[in-house]
């Protein structure tokens, strides 16, 4: 995306970083990562050998794409939430029954816009209306008269693991709230399962992950003029029992002092940032949470191995 970063973003990246490294736990908002080479390091993680949920989900949504149809109903409006390239909606979508709109939400105009023309061209009747918002915080749809069909929210990828239990809750009840009281949501969700598989997927054995995760620092470099010695900082993926979440952490090898936009701070050596959270969910324990928050769980699609699962909520 050759879009140059608007202001207001660069503003509060700014706040974020200054804020994140003066708190005892130093810490980055996840988000960060995804810069244009951030999205495109993600990319190479999803086709890594430990890197189970990208594939393991797409093998679920095609094995039951007609169940997930029949669950969608016929002329369903569906809304994404943080779509990207859309990969694993086209799968939904060509399963479904004379679908009437599409509306993928994201932040990236740049992607946005491709994923809308790549769905036009496939799918030539639907209605395909991009929205350009950040879905964790508030924002509105394109009004339209409800059709014959459901509304439904499609949030696929497991990104639910990556808010906490305050975003998730607020996510969705604003889902909800979007797709009415007869509206669906179909949710991926990744499972917990034994840290010597949970772990290695954050931390792969090419080093993919550690560069995405380091990627945060060059970027404070380039757009907040800082001085990380980006590559001497450790990557690691470490469990946290208490948030049941894979956490990913950058650590300083030494005791140092590092300018950013004009700021000192000070690392002590081993001292790490706190870069993602990474939720793994039990089914049942998902199920009560998306209950507390105005979803029953209609139906579920998981794989053999019960590695990751597909919520159908209404
Ligand atoms: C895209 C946010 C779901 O948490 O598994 C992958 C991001 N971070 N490896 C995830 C990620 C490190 C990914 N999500």
């Amino acid at each position: 995306m050759d879009v140059a970063v608007c202001t207001d973003d660069q503003d509060a990246f700014r706040v974020d970083v200054l804020e994140g490294l003066a708190s005892p736990q130093k810490s980055l908002p996840s988000r960060w990562l995804y810069d244009p080479r951030g999205c495109e390091l993600f990319e190479q993680i999803t086709t890594l050998p430990e890197y189970y949920p990208t594939r393991t989900e797409t093998a679920i949504l095609q094995e039951h794409a007609a169940e997930i149809a029949e669950f969608c109903g016929r002329n369903a409006d569906l809304f994404e939430y943080g779509a990207g390239a859309g990969i694993k909606t086209e799968i939904v979508v060509g399963a479904l029954d004379r679908p009437r709109s599409y509306i993928p939400i994201d932040i990236a105009a740049g992607f946005l816009d491709l994923t809308a023309a790549r769905f036009r061209q496939r799918f030539t009747n639907l209605v395909v209306n991009p929205v350009v918002a950040d879905f964790t915080s508030e924002f509105s749809l394109p009004v339209r008269a409800l059709g014959e069909g459901r509304r439904v929210a499609f949030f696929p990828g497991s990104t639910i693991g990556n808010l906490n239990a305050k975003g998730a809750g607020l996510l969705l009840q604003r889902m909800r709230r979007q797709v009415g009281a007869h509206g669906a949501a179909i949710i991926g969700v990744d499972l917990r399962k034994d840290l010597s598989i949970l772990l290695p997927a954050y931390d792969d054995s090419a080093g993919v992950t550690a560069e995405f995760n380091r990627n945060i620092l060059v970027r404070i470099n380039r757009e907040l003029d800082g001085q990380f010695p980006a590559a001497h900082f450790r990557h690691h993926a470490r469990w946290n029992e208490t948030e049941c979440a894979v956490e990913m952490h950058l650590e300083s090898p030494i005791d140092q002092v590092i300018a950013i936009a004009g700021k000192g701070f000070a690392f002590r050596r081993g001292e790490t940032i706190h870069t993602e959270s990474s939720r793994k969910y039990e089914i049942k324990a998902f199920s009560e949470f998306a209950r507390h928050h105005s979803w029953d769980t209609q139906r579920l699609w998981t794989d053999a191995q019960r590695q990751f699962a597909i919520f159908g909520l209404i």
